[in-house]
């Protein structure tokens, strides 16, 4: 049999900035004076930057030019940025460090596949970048999730085929790339958002070396 890798989402599943990201959305929001909820932001978990300001704009029935967008985005970023520079280690999600070093240490094949430009950076803040046998980013796609160039394109760097990969998302978008490239998929964050997963965990505190070893056998 096959040996099987696995694909991480960045954003919600190794670490929590999908709050951060909220945060200054929802700035954002308010400065163009509207709310932004929680619910609606799930609608951007997984989206890329410029897609995720479109579907802010269209909430907020605002329309902008091109030039406007662009300000927007880099302020956005900017404020996203602030919160990165503050986090540590201490913001890796439950049980994911202590997987990661299973993974590295037993030889299991696994990369990154993230729609974040900042995926880098922030793996590098973490200590975790070494780790990591392919990074697959927003820098390295032309099309974003639900796409399923980036889980592709992870498991062509790894030397593996789709279907022997699993990947492990938050946001409906992922999983709905994970299913698009015929791999496995793992939603983090229960049943309500992730109906579509092969299989669904409440958190990453679920993500134990026992469940993993048996989605690897
Ligand atoms: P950036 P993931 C995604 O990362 C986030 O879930 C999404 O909310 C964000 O808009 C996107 O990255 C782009 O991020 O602005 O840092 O390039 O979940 O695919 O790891
Ligand atoms: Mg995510």
């Amino acid at each position: 049999m096959n040996q099987k890798a696995i694909i991480f989402d960045l954003d919600g599943v190794i670490v929590d900035t999908a709050k951060y990201h909220y945060l200054a959305w929802k700035t954002l929001a308010s400065k163009l004076n509207f709310d932004f909820t929680e619910a609606q932001n799930e609608q951007l978990k997984g989206v890329s930057r410029v897609r995720s300001l479109e579907i802010l704009l269209d909430l907020g029935k605002i329309h902008l030019e091109a030039d406007q967008k662009k300000q927007l985005l880099e302020e956005k970023n900017e404020q996203y940025l602030q919160y990165i520079a503050q986090m540590d280690q201490k913001e890796i999600l439950p049980g994911i460090d202590n997987l990661l070093h299973y993974l590295n240490l037993n030889k299991i094949p696994f990369a990154l596949g993230s729609a974040s430009k900042n995926a880098r950076l922030i793996l590098e803040k973490l200590d975790l970048i070494h780790l990591f046998g392919a990074i697959v980013d927003g820098n390295d796609v032309s099309t974003a999730k639900p796409d399923p160039e980036v889980f592709l394109l992870a498991a062509s760097k790894l030397g593996k085929k789709p279907e022997d990969c699993i990947v492990i998302e938050d946001a409906k978008a992922g999983i709905e790339a994970a299913n698009l490239a015929l791999m496995t998929s793992i939603g983090i964050g229960g049943g309500k958002v992730l109906k579509e997963a092969d299989f669904v965990l409440n958190d990453t505190s679920q993500l134990t070396i026992d469940f993993v070893q048996k989605l690897m056998a």
